[in-house]
């Protein structure tokens, strides 16, 4: 009998499985294994005697950490570390990208107020749900932790603006294991296992922190991962229109009227051009 349940681990070849009531250690048809869409964490499958047959359709998929039917990326951003916006910026195009909800978490409100004024003017048209929090006081985790409850939740920004901690207030003092880092034998790479964790209905993964570097956008996908953009771009006079000088370009009008973040769209204007540079280092190479 085929029993439906959703992949919380993938480790050393097994597949673990998480059904209504219970985890069960699975391995996988061979078919499945080797194709690069195969099976990721948080994918739903279907097993029969420890082995799992199929893989549901899922509705998003996201490469770092790699993790499917994402229902919330909580963008986290603190000061300190000093707020880099650009990367900020390009988590919130990657998640817009590949289709997953975000909302933005600023965290170490008891230290310090002034990098949650800086994140609401530039992004209150670009996210529904910004949250003010203190994972060091518990401030604002109410209301958090409501909004998170039954959703699948991984957690990405810049080291040290207190993922972890986030998470582990929202879990409490329980224990917790994270992402795991495991060496391929040759010790070169270094492939990272994403687990999920669960408690009270909330489901978690954690990220290290990671740099802008680390993250690369499509430039022909670039110029609609701004929600704010959106309301304009539809009356662009070019339908590939990349909103930088193209004559009757209805997202530029829509900035020099004072319709988008001044700051937002000039750093739009930096990242596309560091997008397009690169593209064109690749191509040579
Ligand atoms: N004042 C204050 N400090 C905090 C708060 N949250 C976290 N910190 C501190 O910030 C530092 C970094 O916190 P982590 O939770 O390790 O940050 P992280 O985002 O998980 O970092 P990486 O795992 O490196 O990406 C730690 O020293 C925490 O004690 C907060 O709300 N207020
Ligand atoms: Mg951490
Ligand atoms: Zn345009």
């Amino acid at each position: 009998m085929l029993i439906l349940g959703q992949i919380i681990k993938i480790h050393s070849g097994k597949y673990f499985v998480k059904t209504e009531s219970e985890i069960i250690e699975c391995s996988a048809k061979g078919a499945l294994k080797i194709k690069s869409d195969g099976i990721f964490t948080g994918d739903f499958v279907e097993f029969e005697n420890g082995v799992v047959k199929s893989v549901k359709t899922r509705k998003n998929r996201l490469i770092r950490p790699s993790v499917a039917n994402v229902d919330c990326m909580v963008i986290v951003v603190a000061n300190p570390p000093e707020p880099d916006l650009y990367l900020f910026d390009k988590l919130i195009s990657t998640a817009h990208i590949y289709d997953i909800p975000f909302s933005i978490v600023v965290n170490k409100v008891d230290f310090d107020l002034k990098t949650a004024n800086i994140i609401k003017e530039n992004y209150k048209d670009a996210v529904e749900n910004i949250f003010f929090v203190s994972a060091k006081t518990g401030e604002g985790f109410e209301e958090l932790s409501n909004f998170l409850k039954g959703k699948l939740v991984v957690f990405s920004g810049q080291s040290a603006v207190g993922k972890t901690s986030i998470v582990n207030r929202l879990f409490g003092e329980s224990k917790r294991t994270g992402e795991v880092s495991v060496k391929t034998q040759k010790g070169k790479q270094t492939t990272t296992v994403s687990e999920i964790t669960e408690r009270d209905g909330i489901r978690v993964i954690d990220t290290p922190g990671f740099t802008a570097m680390d993250i690369d956008i499509e430039e022909d996908v670039f110029p609609w991962s701004y929600p704010e953009f959106s309301k304009y771009s539809g009356e662009c006079k070019f339908a590939d229109c990349r909103h930088l000088k193209e004559p009757d370009c209805m997202v530029r009008k829509a900035y020099e009227n004072g319709l988008i973040n001044k700051d937002r769209y000039k750093r739009y204007c930096e990242i596309y051009k560091e997008i397009k540079e690169k593209d064109r280092y690749d191509k040579k190479r």
